[in-house]
């Protein structure tokens, strides 16, 4: 969008999932690259809203519920002040943080439905679900297990098995349970309201297309979506926890979730505009219904609906095409808004090289760390952007988070400010010296300083926030060399005028420092500005040496930044450690001895030595590969999910232990005559199980 014509900004952070606390991958995916663009702006004196909530729908919710004999809404109680919490402790400067469960989400959900409803935008089907007729309720996918009809897992979600990673239909489960009763659900016909994305591929497209300055992961997964075609999408669930579906013959449905999560946007702005709406669904009197405007305090409709605004979503990359695709065209399909200027989705973020996972425990959470690190907000708030996944994954090791807060934060930034501001209690009681004369080596450190607040803009208002800061880090390396140059305790000696000088320049690179990290490290630029005594200085003055007047009085000087020793980062490592201890035991507590079988059940099975003799990847799968075996009786095809364990030149020539009397079944099209016998152990690690010496293919083994 051209600069000159943005009036104000409407910045949203996604909106985190309340079925858990938050942890540094969130903080590194969205809400601090999110928090600093807005910082950056408002120290530009430009008008922002950052607006944030919790999202507090859908099945999830309800399943949490259920796993810890709570209500739903006790669930998103509680997260929502945990999570509330960490982003105030962290800094995190939302003009609001609100919530989908509040009267103004529900009512403002509820009218955006409703008016796409009566346009008629939406389609209806009436589709069969799987209903649990002793819970007397429809059963979303994640309320349903079975076995996988890919590969055989006997626990795999209607949504999705977790063992070979396939996406599934509830209905594609053989022998479907309902996780509530236990019992096989029957299916049953349900109408459900769905959004014709189809219809708006044309505009999409063009939206998209008009975008090129975006991300590429971002603009590659929205082109690779429009390029498969869209298909229309259901917007209503039959469900008990979330909004109500507005309109007749729909009750037992509320909306879909990721259909009401990016109106929270809207319903929050509304809630911090003290919004008066003209245009709510009174669910109770089925109605319409004005709300007489009081005490606007800003207006709602500016930060929506007006082209001079320029809206920005933050989000992970797992939310882009709700972003990107499906929040667009009901925007597009309601009318009245405008659309995402950009989308700035971050890569994920692994900790000590393997993913996140809240279920295994494997996450530093924000609250905890507060507690093991108390008042160090800003090292992690450092690492975190100086390592972010901007364009790719990227991992956080506690060892490189001590390197980085021992060899940058101390050893750079706060060694430069401590220096400068010693020697000047030092030699001059804490007043900032007269500039006396300047020589070329001053010059050149001024002009220099002079030419970073514009490339430090430039990163930033581009959303490369790891670039910026690395500038930023690059102005304390000035003044440190300028120092470690001028020697000014040796000067003190010979030329007490020389010292002035260097001092009043090196103390207007240390307030330059504090206006162009606040952005980054907040609590940072606060103790700094505590200790030079200074403050109010905005961006438009950074680059020049007019912060300090000659004369001004220092406070005195305090550390910015502590060493962390080894022991407190191994600490750290133990305790993810023992998290995967604690979890292996779990696992192998969850595969439970199987009961007792006949020997003829065992002797039903042929199985038999063969070996590979061609492996190749099953296309656009991630595990499976497909093996050409000699199992001494013929050569066949076998489909088996091993691909993150072997490469397929690896096993070429391997033996293994195939059960070839398995009936055969097609996997991804392929026909799949038997199963390879794999050892899994509690990690979910596979590895072959062969026979100890090369030995004939065909031997039998029992
Ligand atoms: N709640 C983030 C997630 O849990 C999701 C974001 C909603 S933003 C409208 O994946
Ligand atoms: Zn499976």
């Amino acid at each position: 969008m051209d600069n000159s014509k943005i009036k104000r900004y409407t910045v949203t952070a996604a909106l985190p999932y309340t079925n858990g606390p938050v942890h540094i991958g969130h903080l590194a995916g969205v809400y601090l690259p999110a928090d600093t663009y807005v910082r950056y702006l408002r120290s530009n004196k430009r008008d922002v809203k950052f607006i944030c909530g919790s999202d507090e729908n859908g099945v999830p919710i309800t399943l949490k519920a259920k796993k810890e004999g709570i209500t739903p809404q006790e669930v998103v109680d509680k997260y929502h002040k945990i999570i509330g919490d960490s982003f105030k402790e962290f800094g995190v400067s939302f003009d609001i943080y609100h919530r989908t469960s509040s009267l103004t989400h529900h009512q403002t959900a509820s009218a955006f439905f409703k008016k796409l409803y009566d346009n008629g935008v939406f389609t209806e089907e009436i589709t069969e679900q799987y209903y649990d007729e002793k819970a007397q309720t429809f059963l979303a996918d994640r309320y349903i297990t079975g076995t996988c009809p890919k590969c055989g897992n006997e626990n795999a979600y209607g949504d999705q098995c977790e063992s070979c990673g396939s996406t599934l239909n509830a209905t594609d489960l053989i022998n479907p349970k309902s996780t509530l009763s236990g019992e096989p659900p029957i299916r049953k016909e349900t109408k459900n309201w769905f959004l014709p994305l189809d219809k708006y591929e044309d505009k999409l497209r063009a939206y998209i297309e008009g975008h090129k300055e975006w991300r590429p992961n971002v603009y590659g997964q929205c082109q690779s979506w429009l390029n498969a075609g869209l298909q229309p999408r259901a917007m209503t669930r039959d469900l008990d926890w979330g909004v109500k579906v507005p309109i007749k013959g729909a009750d037992g449905k509320v909306l879909y979730v990721w259909f009401d999560a990016p109106i929270g946007y809207i319903s929050a702005t509304k809630e911090l505009c003290n919004y008066a709406t003209l245009d709510v669904w009174n669910p109770k009197a089925e109605e319409y219904y004005i709300d007489p405007a009081e005490d606007d305090k800003c207006s709602f409709e500016e930060y929506w609906k007006d082209d001079s605004t320029k809206l920005v979503h933050f989000i992970g990359k797992d939310n882009i095409v709700f972003h990107c695709i499906i929040f667009p065209a009901m925007l597009m399909a309601h009318g009245d808004y405008i659309l995402a200027d950009n989308v700035p989705a971050n890569e994920f973020l692994n900790l000590e090289g393997q993913k996140i996972s809240t279920s295994k425990n494997w996450a530093v959470w924000l609250n905890e760390y507060l507690l093991e690190f108390p008042d160090q907000q800003d090292v992690l708030r450092y690492v975190l952007t100086a390592t972010a996944p901007e364009t790719k994954d990227n991992d956080f090791t506690w060892k490189d988070f001590q390197a980085r807060n021992n060899n940058e934060l101390v050893a750079v930034f706060g060694n430069f400010i401590n220096r400068v501001t010693v020697l000047t209690h030092k030699y001059f009681d804490g007043k900032v010296p007269m500039l006396m004369e300047i020589t070329e080596q001053d010059q050149a450190v001024i002009d220099e300083l002079a030419s970073y607040p514009a490339k430090i803009s430039a990163s930033i208002e581009n959303y490369r926030f790891r670039e910026a800061l690395g500038e930023v880090m690059n102005v304390a390396r000035l003044g440190n060399k300028y120092l470690a140059d001028t020697e000014p305790w040796k000067v003190i000696k010979t030329d007490e005028d020389r010292v002035r000088t260097i001092l009043h320049i090196s103390l207007q690179i240390a307030a330059n420092l504090e206006i162009l990290i606040e952005p980054f490290l907040p609590f940072t630029a606060d103790k700094l500005m505590r200790m030079l005594n200074y403050g109010g200085h905005k961006w438009e003055d950074a680059g020049t040496l007019n912060l300090l007047a000659r004369g001004h009085q220092l406070n005195e000087p305090t550390l910015l930044f502590a060493k962390i020793e080894d022991e407190q980062v191994q600490a750290q490592i133990d305790k993810l450690n023992n998290s995967k201890a604690e979890n292996i035991q779990a696992n192998a507590k969850a595969v439970p001895a199987k009961e007792n079988i006949q020997f003829d059940d065992f002797g039903a099975m042929d199985i038999r030595v063969a070996t590979i003799i061609a492996a190749e990847k099953v296309e656009k799968t991630k595990k499976l590969l497909k093996l050409t075996v000699n199992t001494g009786l013929d050569e066949r095809t076998v489909v088996s999910g091993i691909a993150e364990f072997y490469k397929p030149e690896d096993i070429i020539g391997q033996q293994v232990s195939l059960l070839v009397n398995l009936a055969p079944r097609e996997i991804k099209g392929i026909v799949s005559q038997g199963m390879i016998l794999m050892a899994e152990d509690s990690e979910g690690k596979l590895t072959f199980v062969q026979p100890a010496i090369k030995f004939e293919n065909g031997s039998v083994v029992r």
